[in-house]
């Protein structure tokens, strides 16, 4: 066999750190800098700027030891592929929400257009032996329309996100071929087990597919190997700057702020899929129920704005906007409001600082592929007095710490209980759960994520070493 000569990853968007191990990036961006720095091979994607015409052009620019090739899109792609196809059709269709989802016929042609001229532009920079990892939702057809063009080097692709049960896919026009394009691939990876099931029965039942004895899938005249592999935390280097003077800088801040008062804490993308109203209505349901605690709890929710150009998340913005000001302007006092509402981005190192002053991290998505805010929450705490994870048992998370407080995100019963056990937990339990979830997050970082899909798309080809 060729020696493998370069790892080539191709993601929507691509986001090497400007600093090799800044804090400011995520950690996927921090593994795969590093994986592509390992293997000299480069980060291919959409420049994130939009033109009135599609040239084709490609920019290639070195950041920090890593090469980025990237592209621009024409006006309409960013609307039908991007705003249009996956993040208004595969996003709310893969977190189970059909109600959101746009079934609009030129958002799947956009979807296409966009994955043909990714692959038509990528395609000649392959070379013998490269290996080819694609991530998420935005380029499942990638691989396809790169075989279509001759390339016939080992493909794999990441899901991101969850994969929906098939009563779910199936509302999707096309859908077979969406699902038909994954047997492009060699290996397909998905966050976890429960997804891998989704996945499976849709080939078994639906496409008529069967198992190979290898235990590959089998449907549509081709087979792929599908497998979870759980994404992790960048931890050490999380530890690390969870430590450093920003962090302690923000932890002093928050402490200052939330003297003599438990700090729950929310950290996400507004986003419909993360429960945040749900949530809200949990919290409010906890002050109904704990007279006692009112004036002694503050509930800091930051929600920087995405996706604003897609309709739902502006309705989200408004709901949550409104919401959260009634319950202030019901439960305020001259000097207390419970809920405190920033809409603004902090880098993750001044969040590993606020996390740490938090008593309680509160993440509680009604669907999710991992949850990496609930890996951070931990990974911040206070090894002498660390806070208490209330984690929804809807993200993959929750099948890997089994030790946070597990809830149901849709009972607000359920979260207000869970929100009054965890403020009243002792530190002997507090810390039992702590370190066993910090045994589990050492054990599974990004970097062996990394490690484990990369060797698995090698052996998808070759069979085990
Ligand atoms: C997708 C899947 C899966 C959050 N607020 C700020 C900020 N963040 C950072 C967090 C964390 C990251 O963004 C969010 O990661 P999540 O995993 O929680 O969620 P998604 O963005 O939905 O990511 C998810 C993930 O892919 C990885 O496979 O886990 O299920 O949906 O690192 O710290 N970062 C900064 N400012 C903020 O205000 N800088």
């Amino acid at each position: 066999m060729a020696a493998i000569s370069r790892l080539i990853v191709v993601s929507n968007r691509v986001s090497p750190p400007e600093h090799r191990k800044s804090g400011a990036a995520g950690g996927l961006a921090v593994a795969v800098a590093a994986a592509l720095r390992q293997y000299s091979g480069f980060w291919f994607g959409w420049s994130g700027q939009t033109i009135e015409t599609f040239t084709g052009e490609l920019h290639t620019r070195r950041v920090n030891d890593v090469e980025v090739v990237t592209l621009d899109l024409e006006d309409a792609d960013y609307q039908e592929y991007y705003n249009g196809y996956a993040n208004g059709t595969l996003w709310p269709l893969f977190h189970y929400r059909i109600d959101l989802t746009a079934y609009e016929r030129s958002f799947g042609e956009g979807y296409e257009r966009v994955n043909r001229r990714f692959a038509a532009a990528l395609a000649p920079l392959v070379q013998p032996g490269d290996l080819i990892w694609v991530h998420d939702y935005h380029l499942i057809p990638l691989g396809r329309a790169l075989r279509e063009l001759g390339v016939t080097n080992p493909i794999g692709f990441f899901l991101h996100i969850p994969w929906p049960a098939p009563q779910l896919l199936t509302t999707l026009p096309r859908h077979r071929q969406l699902v038909e394009a994954l047997f492009s691939y060699d290996l397909l990876g998905l966050q976890t087990d429960e997804w891998l099931s989704a996945f499976e029965a849709y080939v078994l039942g639906e496409a008529g597919g069967s198992r190979e004895a290898d235990g590959r899938l089998r449907a549509f005249g081709r087979s792929v190997r599908a497998q979870a592999f759980p994404i992790g935390l960048d931890f050490g280097d999380f530890q690390k700057f969870a430590r450093s003077r920003t962090a302690d800088r923000a932890y002093d801040r928050m402490a200052a702020h939330s003297a003599f008062r438990a700090m729950i804490i929310g950290v996400e993308r507004l986003d419909y899929s993360k429960g945040l109203e749900e949530r809200l209505a949990g919290f409010e349901k906890f002050l109904e129920d704990n007279p006692d605690m009112v004036r002694k709890v503050l509930y800091l929710q930051i929600a920087p704005t995405s996706r604003e150009e897609v309709e739902a998340y502006q309705d989200l913005r408004a709901r949550i906007w409104a919401l959260a000001g009634r319950i202030n302007a019901a439960w305020a006092d001259m000097d207390w409001a419970p809920i405190q509402y920033v809409n603004r981005t902090y880098s993750r190192v001044e969040l590993a600082g606020v996390y740490r002053a938090a008593r309680v991290g509160l993440v509680t998505p009604l669907r999710d592929g991992m949850n990496l805010v609930a890996k951070e929450y931990v990974a911040a705490q206070d090894p002498s007095d660390p806070g208490v994870l209330v984690l929804s048992r809807f993200a993959g998370a929750a099948r890997q710490m089994h030790e946070a407080l597990i809830v149901n995100p849709f009972s607000r019963e359920e979260l207000a209980d869970a929100l009054k056990r965890a403020l009243a937990m002792e530190r002997a339990e507090r810390t039992r759960r702590w370190e066993a979830l910090m045994d589990g997050l050492s054990r599974t970082d990004v970097h062996a994520w990394r490690d484990d899909f990369v060797a698995a798309l090698k052996a998808a080809r070759d069979g085990p070493a």
